[in-house]
C-alpha cells in the first residue's frame, strides 16, 4: 500500500537586509506555483524566510531589532501566501522571527515555524529549541551568530501534527544536528520532518571544519531520517547573503536515509518528490521497531538535566 504526498523543498537565495517582506512573499509565491505545477501538496520554505538572517549583526537598538520580527501571523505582508495556498490547495512550512507582547508588558522572542494546510489554516507551530551561537557581541568574529541574544529556547517541545493524511513534524536549523529532535518526534510516529536552515559556510570558532559543513548538514538529516524511519526535508536559505556565504544543498531524505533529491544551485530553487509516507514502515517494522527493540531503562542520562 502507498500513501503518497507531493513534497517541495523551496530553497531561497539571499535576502538582503533592505529586502521587504513583500518581496520575499512574491518569491515564495512564485515557488509555490512552480511546486504546485510539479504536483506538490506541501511546500517547505527556509528558516527566517521573511528577512535577512539578522543574528549575523549586533543590533543594539531594540526598536530596530523588533523590525525583524512578526507580531501577528498571518499578517498583511504574508496574507498573499496564505491566500495562494488556499487557492491552490497547497500547504506550507514557514520560518519566521516571532515577537510576543505579553499582557504584563514583557516581550518574548522565538525563532518560529508554522505549518499551514491546503485551506490556508495554521495547523501547527514550533519554536526552535536548540539555539546555536552566543549571547554577547564578540568582536573577533567576521560576523556574529547572536541567536542566543535574539531568541529564547522554544517552549512548545517537538509536537507532531496530523495533516496531509500523515503525521507531520517540524524543527529549525540547528535542531537538525541533535538526535533528540528526531527521536522525540519519532516516538510520536512522525512520518515527515520539515525544517529550514541558514547555515554559514564558515564557522568562526572552528574554521578547520568549514570544508565539512555540507557533509555535516546531510549527515545530520540522513541520520535523523534513518534512525527514526521518517522522511526529512531540509530547506536552505542559501548563497552570499550580506557578505556571508550560506550553504545550499537543500535535500529531501527518505526514511532509509537516502537523499532522493537535492537543490543544485544556491538561489531560489524548487525540488519536488512524490513521497510515499508508507515507506516509514520499511524502517519502523524492522531495525527501528521502537516497541520491540528500545530499552529505555538504560537511556535516563539522555533526558537528565544539564550536568
Ligand atoms: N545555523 C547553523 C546551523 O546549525 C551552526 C549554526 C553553524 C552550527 C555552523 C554549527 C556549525 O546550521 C543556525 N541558524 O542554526
Amino acid at each position: 500500500m502507498t500513501r503518497r504526498l507531493g513534497v517541495a523543498a523551496a530553497q531561497m537565495g539571499p535576502i538582503a537586509r533592505t529586502d521587504s517582506r513583500q518581496s520575499c512573499v512574491v518569491r515564495m509565491s512564485e515557488m509555490m506555483r512552480e511546486a504546485h505545477a510539479k504536483g506538490a501538496k506541501v511546500v517547505v520554505f527556509p528558516e527566517l524566510a521573511l528577512t535577512s538572517f539578522f543574528p549575523r549583526w549586533h543590533i543594539e537598538d531594540e526598536e530596530e531589532l523588533d523590525t525583524f520580527y512578526e507580531t501577528e501571523m498571518p499578517n498583511a505582508a504574508v496574507c498573499p501566501l496564505f491566500d495562494l495556498a488556499a487557492a491552490l490547495g497547497v500547504g506550507f512550512y514557514l520560518g519566521y522571527a516571532e515577537l510576543v507582547h505579553e499582557a504584563g508588558g514583557g516581550k518574548r522572542r522565538f525563532n518560529t515555524s508554522i505549518l499551514v494546510n491546503g485551506e490556508g489554516a495554521i495547523v501547527g507551530k514550533y519554536r526552535k529549541v536548540h539555539l546555536p551561537g552566543h549571547a554577547e557581541h564578540e568582536s573577533w568574529r567576521p560576523f556574529q551568530h547572536l541567536e542566543k541574544a535574539y531568541f529564547e529556547p522554544g517552549d512548545l517541545g517537538f509536537p507532531v501534527f496530523e495533516a496531509f493524511d500523515g503525521k507531520m513534524g517540524m524543527c529549525i536549523c540547528n535542531d537538525r544536528r541533535w538526535p533528540e529532535t528526531y527521536r522525540v518526534m519519532g516516538l510520536q510516529g512522525v512520518e515527515l520532518v520539515m525544517l529550514g536552515y541558514n547555515t554559514p559556510a564558515h564557522n568562526p570558532p572552528v574554521p578547520e571544519h568549514d570544508h565539512l559543513m555540507w557533509f555535516h548538514n546531510h549527515l545530520s538529516m540522513q541520520a535523523g531520517a534513518y534512525q527514526n524511519g521518517n522522511w526529512v526535508v531540509g530547506v536552505a536559505k542559501a548563497g552570499r547573503e550580506e557578505g556571508c556565504d550560506l550553504i545550499g544543498q537543500s535535500a529531501i531524505v527518505a526514511p532509509t536515509g537516502e537523499i532522493v533529491a537535492m537543490a543544485q544551485g544556491v538561489g531560489d530553487e524548487v525540488v519536488v518528490v512524490d513521497c510515499d509516507l508508507e515507506r516509514c514502515d520499511e524502517i519502523r517494522r524492522q531495525i527501528f521497531d521502537f516497541a520491540l527493540h528500545r530499552q529505555p531503562q538504560h537511556y535516563g542520562l539522555i533526558a537528565a538535566a544539564k550536568a
